[in-house]
């Protein structure tokens, strides 16, 4: 996304570290250190930046089957090195600079208007939901998108075990701070800590996903690990990552980019390629790792899950 405040020192693209030196840097490393045996297996694959997450073994899961494709899935190794995470740089290549995310201990807090609230630990909430696999499209306001299968749990069971009260509304989602650690949060001209909402309504939309994992692994930390939500009908930036809070409440959230420049993005955010974006049109996509451009559907294609949570909302502008 670009920002209002570009500052002369923020790194075009291109200048970021290529993805292919960054990996031909690592296989070096890892053959090095293993020695000439472990050269072959450092070649033979990309390494996994999960390979060390205590929940590795929760995965795969079973892929829940009700959520097909219209194309194929992204590779990996472009959606692992293709990612918005502005606390790590505002650009594309921030894969290297996640890795220093500390993802355990991790807690989630849960509080606001609920009957009781509380700090859940990251891995008694990977034992306690259901985990399954989702095939899912996600769609960037910056009109790239991919294809990806996410595992996690639908997020209208994490609202159960909350319990709001009668007077809930919205739920606040809240990302760490820690700007030692992700130098993204020293630029002090971002209204940190990134934050997002959605009514409840939408939170317990069946589509509504909390995700802990991606391509039958645990969540490389660039996507957001060690949960994010994933709400495939709007635009990207409302699937917020690596959170730490969950407040119920009964006031609509200010979202990170809503503060930032509220006229370009809103509370809604659903995909609509009828409604241009100041500086996106909306009609057509790239599918990420492709050449290929495809048409933007309403909702990106989620029309029959969703349309009806929008019924007879007039005054609300829901497409940006
Ligand atoms: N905390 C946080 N969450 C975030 C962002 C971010 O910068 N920080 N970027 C958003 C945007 S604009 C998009 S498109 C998606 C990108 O997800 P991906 O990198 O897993 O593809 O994450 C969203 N969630
Ligand atoms: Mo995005």
């Amino acid at each position: 996304m670009n920002i209002i405040h570009k500052k002369s020192w923020s790194l075009p693209e291109s200048s970021a570290t290529p993805e292919d030196v960054f990996w031909n840097r690592r296989r070096f490393l890892t053959g090095m250190a293993g020695g000439g045996l472990a050269l072959g297996a450092a070649l033979s694959s990309r390494p996994s930046f999960a390979e060390t997450d205590p929940s590795a073994h929760l995965y795969p899961v079973d892929r829940n089957p009700a959520y097909e494709l219209d194309r194929p899935l992204t590779d990996e190794g472009i959606a692992s090195t293709y990612n918005n995470f502005y606390e790590f740089g505002s650009h594309k290549q921030i894969a290297k600079a996640a890795q220093k995310l500390q993802i355990r201990p991790w807690t989630v807090a849960i509080d606001g208007l609920v009957d009781k609230p509380q700090t859940l630990d990251i891995d008694d909430i990977l034992a306690k939901m259901p985990l399954e696999e989702r095939l899912y499209r996600h769609r960037c306001v910056e009109a790239w998108s991919m294809a990806v299968p996410w595992s996690g749990f639908p997020l209208a069971e994490l609202v159960k075990l909350a319990s709001p009260t009668a007077d809930a509304k919205y739920i606040r989602f809240e990302t760490f701070k820690n700007p030692e650690v992700a130098s993204g949060q020293r630029q002090s001209w971002y209204p940190w800590p990134y934050v997002e909402g959605l009514t409840l309504a939408e939170a317990t939309n069946e589509l509504a996903f909390m995700a802990t994992g991606i391509y039958g692994k645990p969540l490389a930390k660039q996507f957001g690990a060690p949960i994010r939500l994933v709400v495939p009908w709007k635009y990207g930036f409302k699937s917020i990552k690596s959170i730490v809070k969950i407040t119920f409440t009964d006031q609509r959230p200010v979202s990170f980019w809503e503060e930032i420049q509220g006229s370009e993005y809103g509370f809604w955010a659903n995909v609509n390629p009828s409604v241009p974006h100041p500086r996106w049109p909306q009609a057509s996509e790239r599918l990420l790792g492709t050449d290929e451009r495809r048409n933007t559907l309403l909702y990106n294609g989620y029309e029959a899950q969703v349309a009806h949570l929008y019924k007879g909302m007039t005054g609300e502008r829901l497409f940006m």
